[in-house]
């Protein structure tokens, strides 16, 4: 894969003070009990395991008048990360990052945008991730990341990572949404964020989707980022996550759709995010997920 060389930073982010319910911060262990080193060192790949950034737990949720829960600590995180990330970068090192919860791409994508500034996006997700906090109906900053990642937003995640590098929106691409506020819908459009919500995929095919989504984010960047919420699958493949929501991606969709990002060797970094253990079933969504990464570096059956 002529886009990565052989050598893979992983890095845990042990977050959930972006989401509403608790459990997303043991992702990275249940990440790694589910043998995502062992997957990648079979593919070829030598393993830089930066372990877990740590994520602490305060007392208030709420700070400086905002209605942003856990503001403080999330923008610490994230700064953190972001730190890290272009670290791993600067090495040549392919940065594969375990949430936590989705806020965490605030830090990823921020520190990916120190080392690619015309950086590509494919966002899978069931939901658009795309509130402020005067649209954001519940406050918990998981739902706000691609605001920030465009500039919208409160200026302490904005700031993260300095105020230069955003994401170009005409290079951001979200596939499997099926969930969106009334704020989110409006601001897609404003932006003109293209959108391959279920009824496209259902429509069109996952390999139709796909094809159309590589050449948006390939062309005129120079890297792209897999922004992957486990929430995109359906629930009965991937019952492990804080918000199921019903009519996802099938198994072998999800894995297409990684097959063929792998084939077109544009990626340049990934992250995996809302692994929610306390609601898995024997570790199965953290299995699915380790799945897709093999899949996405080049995994294939034969
Ligand atoms: C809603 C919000 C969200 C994930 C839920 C939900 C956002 N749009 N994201 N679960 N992963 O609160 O902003
Ligand atoms: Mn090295
Ligand atoms: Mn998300
Ligand atoms: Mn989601």
């Amino acid at each position: 894969n002529p886009t990565i060389n052989n050598r893979i930073s992983i890095i845990g982010v042990p977050l959930d003070l972006g989401a509403d319910r608790r459990g997303v911060d043991m992702g990275p262990s249940a990440i790694r009990y589910a043998k995502v080193g062992e997957k990648l060192q079979s593919l070829g790949y030598e393993i830089d395991d930066k372990g877990d950034i740590v994520a602490n737990r305060p007392d208030s949720c709420y700070v400086d008048g905002t209605s942003l829960k856990y503001l403080d600590e999330i923008e610490r995180v994230n700064t953190e990360l972001c730190r890290m990330v272009a670290e791993e970068m600067a090495k040549t090192h392919f940065p594969l990052i375990l949430g936590g919860d989705h806020s965490i791409a605030i830090g990823t994508i921020s520190g990916v945008l120190q080392h690619k500034k015309k950086l590509g996006v494919l966002w899978f997700d069931a939901h658009g991730d795309i509130n402020t906090a005067v649209t954001s109906p519940s406050g918990n900053i998981h739902g706000m990341p691609v605001a920030v990642c465009f500039g919208r937003g409160h200026e302490r995640l904005t700031g993260v990572g300095g105020r230069a590098a955003k994401l170009d929106p005409g290079k951001f691409v979200m596939i499997g949404i099926r969930d969106l506020d009334p704020g989110e819908k409006m601001l897609l459009k404003e932006l003109g964020v293209v959108v391959y919500t279920m009824h496209e995929i259902d429509i069109m095919g996952m390999a139709k989707v796909m094809e159309a989504a590589i050449k948006i984010v390939a062309n005129g960047t120079d890297g792209v980022h897999v922004s992957f919420d486990m929430d995109v699958i359906d629930p009965l493949h991937a019952p492990g996550v804080g918000t199921p929501v019903l009519g996802g991606l099938t198994y072998r969709e999800s894995h297409l759709a990684m097959e063929l990002i792998s084939a077109a060797n544009i990626v340049t970094s990934a992250e995996f995010v809302e692994v929610n253990t306390i609601l898995d079933n024997r570790n199965q969504t953290a299995k699915v997920a380790v799945d897709l990464m093999g899949s996405l570096l080049g995994e294939r059956v034969l």
